[in-house]
């Protein structure tokens, strides 16, 4: 039996109240720097950008193709201290680029304290790991011949990245591309340009060259489509929806040339596993976390609560007092636990899903009433479902379902896999045999066993999942700059210029 310290909390109406506190310690960064963050946004200006034409496309992809060699060629102890110099540009900017991205991705603070410094713990773990990888390493070969392994770049990467991490996300791709060697035509959400706009001045005044590191804005199906597209591309990361990673998979495939790597991290439909034997407070505070914070917008969000019927009314009860404790508005507001969704479009489609669940099942949290002031706003939903199978598709917002099981865990676990998503599980049980086994049989990248199942921290939790949720390799870990680097061995005969030469000539 190992449970976290987490266990003793004030519970369970002050889960995001004055007793606030949570693992990584965010919310205390933002009260330590609330003035310097309120600065920052009174002053913070979200510049404006213009669409990439086709021609500039073209003209860029050019451009990659040919700095390639250079950057590639340059040494990795040079690229890791720019990548580095621009890690602590960034910290140092912190509260610039947090109001930024309360402002255009209407993060709450603490999630922006948290994104700013996941984006600065990219930058520098990406450059520890591409000095340790690309060391030529010698590899054991029979007496007479030397071998050596050599990991170099492959070429011009585009990078695809969404909104809901403009900058965590956006800054680990480009990093991971450039720590390597490779060059970097660099597509960011639609929705959130400026924050990779700003991104990228601060990595080209960190010494990255302008060719090597290019930013082109607009739609994936215009630009992201048109740079998945062109032939000198050697490889593509993208962060999205599932559909999305098809897509770009078919376009890949179909283009002559070379056989194209493509790096995805997609979706899930994530459930956490709570057994009768949990702790509901912990239960409690871990689904509220997981499924409402960030509004419900990240891909390692709770989706799916299965819980023993047991302590279920129990459970679903604490979560209903927490869910109405939660502070929802926008989020200039310090107070502020769950802001607007990112649009109007977002906003439609989850709410399609959310009165077609109305329609069907049962609410287990009030319909919310619309907001004027700010009409993205989606306060926490939750529904109980009949049966795991019922979960059909990732509802990318605060919206829980609820699904009560009895009997084996393992058989619920066999359901969850049957989705076919495999990104994040929680688990909640005080029995540690039956906690590994659950783990050892889940088909997802990341377990998270009593405690939430978000903020994957850098280098700790490599994060990434299979199945509709991704290709791998994790981010954030010992493999994934792996797939940036192009292998090449070096066998060359020792005996030569000895032995062999001399009986040649002789
Ligand atoms: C995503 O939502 O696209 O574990 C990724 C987390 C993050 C990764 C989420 N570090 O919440």
């Amino acid at each position: 039996l190992r449970l976290e310290t987490k266990a003793a909390f004030p519970l369970p109406l002050d889960l995001y109240g004055a007793g606030r506190a949570n693992s990584l310690g965010r919310d205390l960064a933002v009260v330590a720097q609330r003035d310097d963050l309120l600065a920052a946004h009174a002053v913070c200006v979200v510049p404006t950008v213009a669409e990439a034409r086709s021609d500039e496309v073209d003209a860029a992809v050019d451009r990659a193709i040919k700095a390639f060699d250079a950057w590639n060629h340059a040494p990795v102890a040079q690229r890791a201290a720019a990548l580095r110099f621009a890690g602590d540009a960034l910290e140092a900017q912190l509260p610039r680029f947090c109001a930024l991205l309360v402002k255009e991705a209407h993060k709450t603070w603490s999630d922006a304290v948290s994104e700013v410094r996941e984006a600065v713990d990219f930058l520098r773990f990406y450059a520890n790991e591409a000095e340790r990888i690309q060391a030529p390493q010698t590899l054991p070969g029979p007496t007479g011949e030397s071998n050596t392994l050599r990991l170099e770049g492959r070429g011009a990467w585009v990078c695809i990245s969404p909104w809901n991490f403009p900058l965590a996300i956006f800054v680990g791709q480009v990093a991971a591309a450039l720590a390597t060697g490779n060059t970097v035509l660099a597509k960011p959400a639609e929705q959130t340009p400026a924050v990779a706009l700003e991104a990228v001045k601060l990595l080209h005044a960190a010494g990255i060259p302008a060719n090597a590191l290019q930013l082109l804005h607009g739609p994936g199906e215009t630009v992201g489509a048109a740079l998945v597209a062109q032939p000198g591309v050697a490889g593509v990361v993208f962060t999205g929806s599932t559909q999305v990673a098809k897509i770009i998979q078919r376009a890949l495939a179909a283009k002559d040339g070379p056989i194209v790597p493509l790096i995805a991290e997609t979706g899930g439909i994530n459930a956490m596993l709570v057994d009768s034997t949990a702790l509901p407070e912990q239960v409690a505070d871990a689904v509220v976390q997981s499924a409402f914070r960030s509004a419900g917008q990240r891909c390692s969000a709770l989706r799916l609560l299965c819980v023993h019927e047991g302590i279920a009314d129990h459970v679903i009860e604490m979560i209903q007092g927490a869910a109405k404790e939660l502070v929802v508005g926008d989020t200039a507001d310090l107070a502020t636990d769950v802001g607007p969704l990112i649009d109007a479009d977002a906003f439609e489609g989850i709410q399609r899903e959310v009165q077609r669940l109305r329609a069907q099942v049962k609410a287990l949290l009030p319909e919310p009433a619309p907001t004027a002031a700010l009409p993205t706003l989606m306060p926490p939903q939750m529904f109980e479902i009949g049966a795991v199978a019922d979960a059909k598709q990732e509802i990318f917002g605060p919206v829980l379902q609820v699904v009560r099981w009895k009997g084996d865990p393992l058989a619920v676990l066999q359901q969850i896999n049957a989705l076919g998503y495999g990104l994040t599980l929680g688990i909640q049980t005080r029995i540690d045999n039956r906690a590994q086994a659950l783990a050892r049989a889940a088909r997802v990248g990341n377990v998270y066993v009593n405690r939430n199942m978000i903020g994957a921290v850098v280098g700790v939790q490599p994060f990434g999942g299979e199945g509709l949720s991704g290709t791998g390799p994790k981010a954030g870990g010992p493999n994934y700059l792996l797939r940036f680097c192009a292998e090449q061995t070096l066998t060359i005969n020792t005996t030569a210029a000895g032995g062999n030469v001399a009986l040649f000539t002789a």
